[in-house]
């Protein structure tokens, strides 16, 4: 084959059952920044390196032939989350169908969470396991060289008939990630354009949650300077006034927030972050540094209406969350999404009438208010240990890993039972939303209204995380 570029970066293509429209939401649209960071990282080492996203901008596994065919990458990487891994599969097929030489790998959460199961799979040729910025450099230049491959950490990949993994690499210092190479994807295509990630890890330790094995519990943030010149560069380069701050917990650490708001006064930058609120519950003084210097969006996962569950997931009750949400909404916040999950291991039929009222008391206050079925997925402490919650896990076909299928059981609440709880619980929220409810009560990220049909998509969908 002729040479063409080094490395060819893919995000999997958005599943059938999502509708364009279901994607084409702002909470939901926002370029692929960890994929951009590996891009960056590439390039600064002197690779050439095309991205294209197909779970944004449309396309299926078999549209990658013509990327191949006019970019002809030695290299073809793919990102993938649990539920979209089988179309990653579906791609890595079609790469060694056009030419077996091109090299495939896979990173992202899934790959990190399973490498070896990943890795056996021929099409996969190496799984990057955790952060991709400088394994991915370091594969580029021992490829071939086997013993230069067993030195990388990070890596697992088939030798034989065995399956090897490298050590872990350990997180880096977030300064030193490159910032994401956004001028490699359509930026004028995303409704999202202000996304962006300032920090990595988490502080706690939800028992749902698989971000932890991509970025274990360190929790590491960029140097206020370094968010200030990303914010700086979107607004010059790209006219960006409203941000969002993406990552699992932006609040996590009083003093870095507080850091960076000063540094953010007098910006006239408006943004939106992911905070939680025993985060700003415990340092009074956090929210109001927040809204001064310009926050106007807030996202929490609060996961439960019933306050002994709530209890248990972080130490939360429906009295605190109702109070931080109104002190905000009275300083300032305008916008506010509150998502929560049905399945927890305590859940009765009870707790989760608990949790709709909830939901219903969160939503005359203007807030947005995703559902979703506990999925457990994979690296999470519920899929490791499903025996200690008396989970039963009944299904490892991965495509079914979404918010709206059930597959668990818990201790009081059949598989069935909870697809069909669930179901009734969206019938039962869909009647009570008068015409009105929506106005004002936007989408996590922006600052302006969603259309009526993402409004109602971005009812039933939600990030998981936080
Ligand atoms: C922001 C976010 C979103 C945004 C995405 C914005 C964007 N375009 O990036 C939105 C709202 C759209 C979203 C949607 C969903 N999300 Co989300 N999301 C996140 C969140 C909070 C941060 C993502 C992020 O930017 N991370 C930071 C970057 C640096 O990490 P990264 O993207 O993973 O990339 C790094 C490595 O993984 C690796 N890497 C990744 N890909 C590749 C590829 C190659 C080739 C290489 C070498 C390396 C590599 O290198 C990168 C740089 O170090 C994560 C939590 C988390 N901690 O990651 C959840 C998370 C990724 N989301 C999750 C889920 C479940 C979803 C949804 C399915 C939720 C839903 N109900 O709809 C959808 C699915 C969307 C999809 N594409 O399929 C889960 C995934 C779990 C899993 N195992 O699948 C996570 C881990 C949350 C959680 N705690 O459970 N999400
Ligand atoms: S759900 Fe949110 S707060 Fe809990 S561990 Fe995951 S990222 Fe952290």
């Amino acid at each position: 084959m002729s040479s063409g570029i080094d490395v060819l970066l893919v995000t999997t293509p958005r599943p059938p059952h999502l509708s364009p429209a279901a994607v084409q939401v702002s909470e939901n649209s926002a370029p692929p920044l960890g994929l951009l960071n590996v891009a960056a990282a590439l390039e600064d080492a002197g690779y050439s390196v095309a991205v294209h996203d197909f779970y944004q901008l449309g396309g299926s596994p078999a549209s990658i032939l013509v990327l191949l065919d006019s970019l002809r990458p030695q290299v073809v990487g793919i990102s993938a989350l649990t539920s979209g891994f089988h179309l990653a599969l579906a791609l890595a097929k079609r790469v060694k169908e056009f030419d077996a030489d091109i090299t495939t790998v896979i990173g992202g959460p899934h790959a990190t969470a399973l490498p070896e199961e990943v890795a056996a799979n021929p099409q996969i040729d190496f799984v990057i396991r955790g952060e991709g910025e400088i394994t991915m450099v370091e594969l580029l230049r021992a490829c071939g060289r086997k013993a230069a491959l067993g030195l990388t950490p990070g890596l697992t990949f088939r030798s034989g008939s065995q399956v090897i993994s490298t050590m872990d690499r350990s997180p880096m210092p977030f300064d030193e990630a490159p910032m994401p190479a956004r001028h490699l994807v359509p930026m004028d295509r995303y409704l999202q354009k202000g996304a962006i990630v300032t920090s990595r890890g988490c502080a706690y330790h939800c028992w749902f949650c698989s971000s932890v094995t991509f970025n274990t519990h360190k929790y590491r943030y960029r140097s206020s300077g370094l968010v200030i010149d990303e914010m700086d560069m979107l607004h010059d380069k790209y006219g960006i006034t409203d941000f969002e701050f993406i990552e699992d917990t932006f609040s996590c650490d009083a003093a870095r927030v507080f850091e960076l708001m000063h540094q953010l006064r007098g910006k006239r930058y408006e943004w939106a972050c992911q905070a939680t609120i025993p985060d700003l519950d415990r340092t009074a003084a956090l929210l109001p540094a927040m809204i001064e210097s310009g926050c106007r969006g807030l996202f929490f996962g609060i996961e439960s209406g019933n306050d002994a569950v709530l209890k248990k997931i972080k130490n939360m009750t429906r009295a605190k969350v109702l109070s931080t949400v109104d002190r905000a909404h009275r300083e300032g916040v305008r916008h506010f999404v509150t998502s929560f999950i049905i399945g927890h291991p305590w859940d009765t039929r009870e707790t989760i009438k608990d949790t709709l009222d909830f939901i219903l008391e969160l939503r005359a206050r203007g807030a947005h208010t995703p559902l979703s079925i506990l999925v457990p997925f994979p690296g999470s402490p519920i899929a490791k240990w499903p025996e200690r919650f008396g989970i039963t896990i009944h299904s490892k076909e991965f495509r079914d890993y979404y918010y709206d299928r059930a597959v668990i059981s818990t201790p009081n609440l059949a598989r069935e039972e909870l697809t069909d709880i669930y179901f009734e619980a969206l019938e039962l929220l869909t009647a009570s939303r008068s015409s009105t409810e929506n106005v004002g009560s936007l989408s996590r990220s922006r600052l302006a209204s969603p259309s009526p049909q993402a409004a109602t998509e971005v009812e039933t969908t939600t990030t998981v995380a936080g």
